[in-house]
């Protein structure tokens, strides 16, 4: 396959930035690591613009880092599909390209692209076929062992994230904030999270120096309602040992860096998780609350995998928080266990990060996986 194959990317925006996230992750990857034309249709782009600040919210057609991009609007999508048709998330497919797949002679593959689990289940179907409207469209699933697809990761972020040195940590955090050489640097990015209140209240009290870099969003209401005040994006406060700035947000690769720079990280969804842990920094993951509770069980198939190879006590204090910080607890509690082990956690996310790496990244994996289903 070479630049002469279309990738064909959909994606629908349910809320926040995960679902583009992912896909103009992946696009981007498709055509400037392995080298295809790539389309990609969004039906928000507002919500792309917040992570990607050179889109256009009022352009139909727009090309940005050699992909194009498509606003998916109400209208019927008269195009020609792509040899590659990519569905993210199970979005639905507009009516008039299937009609237009289903013309299509020959060399098509649909696929779909779903969310990240590390549930066993996943390892039964990924790449499996499942026929719809007359065409095959198989199942692809990220995932953290073999026999998945692996993660998104791009090469050229993983060679920078290899190269970043201290000194680059602290030209990029002082930006925001003088950096502190005794200080915990901690990036702070959830949902609506109870916890906090308190957790802003046991730093103010803390031994050490607490600096915290908080992407506005969500938690920034709550953290002015813990506070008392208002916090501006771009100012930063002084509270005993913490200080708190607030970031505006970044582009992704920007993000990546405040990952890097941190000791520990507070990530959330799907794709700042997997950042966290490209990043090799010791994470605390708030996952997607879902109705049925289904993400506990999701929460804990990760933690079992993330932690078998964790000395134990580690293994505990994280799993602790991680609890607690999902689920409501003594936080408390289970901070004054964490923050003793960051230094072990932080040497084995480097060893995580080596066993990602040896599975392949995910892009890489998909393009194995259409070749090896091209007629
Ligand atoms: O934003 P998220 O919560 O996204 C999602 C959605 O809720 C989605 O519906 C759900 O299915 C999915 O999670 C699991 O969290 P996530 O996945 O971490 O996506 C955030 C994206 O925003 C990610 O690509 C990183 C990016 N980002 C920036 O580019 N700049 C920033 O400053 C920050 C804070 C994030």
């Amino acid at each position: 396959m070479n630049n002469t194959v279309r990738w064909d990317i959909f994606c629908r925006v349910i809320d926040n930035y995960g679902d583009i996230g992912v896909c103009w992750r992946l696009a981007r990857q498709l055509s400037l690591e392995h080298g295809f034309a790539v389309r990609l249709m969004v039906d928000d782009l507002a919500s792309f613009q917040r992570i990607q600040s050179d889109i256009c919210t009022d352009q139909a057609q727009q090309f940005c880092s050699g992909v194009e991009v498509l606003h998916w609007g109400d209208s019927p999508l008269e195009i020609e599909p792509g040899e590659v048709v990519i569905e993210a998330f199970a979005c639905d497919l507009p009516a008039s390209y299937i009609a237009a797949m289903k013309a299509k002679p020959s060399g098509l593959v649909w696929l779909n692209l779903e969310y990240l689990s590390a549930e066993d289940w996943v390892l039964g179907c990924h790449g499996l076929p499942s026929p719809a409207q007359g065409l095959a469209k198989f199942f692809f699933f990220p995932g953290f062992v073999d026999g998945t697809g692996g993660l998104l990761g791009e090469q050229a972020q993983l060679s920078a994230r290899a190269a970043w040195s201290q000194a680059d940590s602290e030209d990029y955090l002082g930006q925001w904030q003088a950096v502190d050489a005794h200080s915990l640097k901690v990036s702070l990015f959830a949902y609506e999270n109870q916890g906090l209140a308190d957790l802003l209240s046991l730093w103010q009290q803390s031994d050490i120096p607490v600096q915290v870099f908080m992407p506005e969003g969500l938690l920034l209401p709550l953290a002015e309602a813990a506070l008392g005040q208002a916090l501006p994006v771009g100012g930063t406060i002084c509270l005993g040992a913490l200080s708190l700035s607030v970031l505006p947000m970044q582009s992704q690769d920007e993000y990546d860096r405040l990952l890097w720079s941190c000791d520990l990280n507070f990530v959330r969804g799907e794709d700042s998780f997997v950042r966290a842990q490209w990043a090799a920094l010791p994470l605390v993951w708030h996952i997607y609350p879902q109705d049925d509770d289904a993400h506990r069980v999701k929460l804990d198939a990760f933690l079992a995998h993330y932690l078998s190879a964790c000395p134990s006590e580690s293994a505990q204090a994280l799993n602790d928080f991680w609890q607690v910080w999902n689920h409501g607890g003594d936080l408390q509690a289970a901070w004054h266990m964490l923050l003793p082990q960051i230094s072990v956690l932080t040497t084995h996310a480097a060893l995580w990060r080596e066993n990602l790496i040896k599975r392949g990244d995910l892009a890489t994996n998909l393009v194995r996986f259409v070749n090896s289903k091209v007629k």
